[in-house]
């Protein structure tokens, strides 16, 4: 019988079933085993002799008892027919096509809007591999754990299999998964975010590695959800949740947590950053990586559009990525990036024609709309958009929704979910830079970090080396903001901006980051900007958006050697005149507020920043130390300066 088995497996996925076969299904597992020939419409190219490959899908069949097995194809009419399949059961909604061509509806379940943290875990051999930033379980307890709620969990559903590439097919940078998945709304969204198709398998030729991703909605339940990694089987196991950043495997899970574990072993980086290109007006496009926090703007970033007094002067930007950059050392010695993606998963409130028009270009057709509010004709809306409130409509919790609604302590009640999505490819994006799938990725001039700070940090600053700047880097820190639980304002440090995505212990990622900087001839500069300093009434000093060109237009200069810059205990900070501030509505005082170093502030955030050194214990490298003694020395020296 296994004999059996295996000739089955070699077919290729277009043979019928036949009469002998039928017989066969009949018995234990295989009628999952034979629909696995079955093939779905369009899915006739979809042939392997990936052995591993194809063991490891019985294997999962096996455990979770689908009905079906069909291979997503990357085709259009398979796209098709699973749109139209899910808009019957109802797991997607209809739009207005005349309003919305091409886009689709869908909306998650009430507890299962946004990444669960706590419930995203690390599994190494050894917990020292995986803590002090993440939650840890061992392989054998994961796979028991999860296996338990996998079981039998797809019957009377469909198992998708879809290969699918990060990175440009056959790129040095890109990296192979293939996830298996019984929702459609999933499958929907990979073949925007991802590359899928016969090519993922071609490349993948018959024992090429690849990343393991398995993903069950099973029930839902909070109680029942767990998004593992296995960075040492190259393996992810989530289960239990629909919302995009847990279940699109080849996003946060292999291009960040799994990806970064393979960095450090291969020597690149994995980094949760934006990557843009600024053409000035002789024609020159430089390229720059950003790492903010999730929700602290990369998309706007990445997309901005630059304010009429610099694009009257020629100045242009060009999009690349807006969430993942994975980076190389080329053979030009400078840092390349490429954007691992192809599609974007924004934020959709806040979205509108002043605070980011190519957004909303971009979302116009052909998107996927996440629980964001749906009227009863068809149409949708969320708040801080363009349009005013319909009169009533269903909210993303599937409640009926007016405007003007409050709980019972008098709260606003949101038609969209603050954290609702919209999913969309990135070549309908009007600045999208004609290299944003360059195998080779994009040359670096500067790295910038950056969160939410209303107090402290000055709107840019440059660090003195590439040491000092892994220093700011694994410093930064953001506020939580009233969206967020926790206390309002409180200071979260999220190194990188990846304390969520960052696949191994931290120390250890400082110490890549560091040698890494070691190996670059010609390293970017690294940065550090604020957007969100505020006034006295919580007012935003710096107009921001596209004015941000302003302060990249600064970073730039100084890559180039172009600009003076003022020394200051924290690292080098533009003068105001130094900035093009030309047609800008800022005064003097305010500028002067903003690039303001306050030694008394510092002072205090020297010694948060030794408790959350502290947290590092042995794996804290030497240089981060040596940085935080020179910031103290430097701080101490000023004070006495100024007496
Ligand atoms: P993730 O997709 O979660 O990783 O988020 P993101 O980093 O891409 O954030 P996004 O661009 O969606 O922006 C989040 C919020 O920041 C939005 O509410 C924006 O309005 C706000 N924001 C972005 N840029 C600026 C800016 O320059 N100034 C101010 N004041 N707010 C900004
Ligand atoms: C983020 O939270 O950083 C996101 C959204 O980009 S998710 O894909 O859900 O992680
Ligand atoms: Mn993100």
């Amino acid at each position: 019988m296994l004999f059996l088995i295996d000739i089955f497996f070699f077919m290729e996925y277009t043979i019928k079933v036949n009469k002998k076969s039928d017989t066969f299904c009949k018995l234990k597992f295989c009628k999952t085993l034979c629909s696995y020939h079955n093939t779905a419409r369009g899915a006739i190219n979809m042939k392997t002799n990936h052995k591993e490959l194809h063991n490891w899908i019985k294997e999962m069949a096996v455990m979770c008892q689908p009905d079906n097995v069909v291979w997503v194809d990357g085709s259009r009419e398979q796209k098709e027919s699973l749109e139209k399949e899910a808009l019957s059961t109802g797991e997607l909604m209809p739009l207005d096509q005349n309003k919305w061509p091409g886009c689709i509806y869908h909306r998650t379940a009430v507890n299962d809007v946004a990444r669960t943290e706590n419930l995203t875990y690390i599994c190494t051999k050894r917990k020292e591999d995986a803590l002090p930033n993440n939650n840890w379980m061992s392989p054998e307890e994961g796979y028991k754990k999860a296996g338990a709620i996998f079981k039998g969990s797809m019957k009377g559903r469909t198992m998708y299999v879809i290969p699918f590439s990060m990175g440009p097919i056959g790129s040095p940078f890109s990296k192979i998964g293939v996830e298996l998945t019984d929702s459609i709304y999933v499958v929907l969204n990979m073949l925007i975010m991802t590359r899928v198709g016969p090519e993922v398998l071609a490349e993948l030729g018959p024992d090429g590695e690849f990343t393991r991703g398995l993903h069950g909605k099973a029930d839902l339940d909070l109680e029942r959800r767990l998004i593992l990694h296995f960075p040492e089987d190259n393996t992810i196991w989530s289960v239990g949740s629909g919302y995009g950043g847990n279940v699109l495997l080849g996003k946060k899970c292999l291009a960040l947590r799994i990806a970064s574990w393979m960095a450090r072993n291969e020597g690149w980086l994995a980094e949760h950053m934006l990557i843009m290109g600024i053409e000035n007006p002789a024609g020159n496009v430089e390229y720059v990586a950003a790492a903010f926090p999730s929700a602290c703007g990369k998309t706007n970033l990445a997309m901005l559009v630059p304010p009429d007094f610099l694009k009257d002067q020629g100045y242009r930007v060009w999009t690349v990525g807006d969430d993942i950059a994975w980076l190389r050392i080329g053979d030009d010695g400078r840092l390349r990036a490429i954007n691992p993606e192809t599609g974007f998963f924004g934020v959709v409130p806040g979205t509108n024609a002043k605070s980011n028009p190519n957004a909303l270009e971009t979302i116009r057709k052909n998107t996927i709309f996440t629980n964001v509010l749906l009227t009863d004709d068809g149409d949708i809306w969320w708040e801080q958009g363009d349009d005013p409130p319909p009169p009533e409509g269903t909210a993303w919790d599937g409640t009926r929704w007016k405007p003007g609604l409050e709980d019972r302590n008098g709260n606003y009640i949101h038609g969209a979910h603050p954290n609702s999505r919209f999913t969309s490819p990135v070549t309908q994006c009007p600045s999208i830079s004609p290299e944003w799938d360059n195998p080779e990725g994009v040359p670096i001039s500067a790295l910038i970090f950056g969160g939410k700070r209303s107090k402290l940090a000055p709107l840019v600053y440059e660090s003195f080396s590439w040491q000092h700047g892994v220093f700011l880097g694994a410093t930064m820190a953001s506020e939580r903001t009233a969206a967020q639980y926790g206390k309002l304002g409180e200071v979260r440090r999220d190194p990188m901006a990846m304390l969520p995505f960052c696949g191994y212990n931290m120390g250890d990622y400082f110490s890549h980051w560091l040698k890494m900087g070691k190996r670059i001839k010609h390293p970017p500069r690294i940065f550090h900007v604020n957007w969100f300093r505020t006034d006295e009434n919580g007012n935003f000093l710096w107009p921001g958006f596209g004015e941000n060109l302003r302060v990249l237009k600064w970073i730039l200069d100084r890559t180039n050697g172009k600009k003076e810059a003022i020394k200051t205990p924290i690292g080098y900070l533009p003068s105001i005149n130094s900035l093009d501030l030309d047609g800008l509505d800022v005064t003097t005082a305010t500028m002067e507020r903003l690039v303001e170093v306050k030694i008394a502030d510092w002072e205090r955030e020297l010694q948060d920043i030794k408790k959350h050194f502290s947290q590092f214990g042995e794996k804290l490298p030497q240089e981060l130390r040596d940085e935080l003694h020179s910031l103290e020395r430097r701080l101490e020296k000023s004070r006495h300066a100024v007496g």
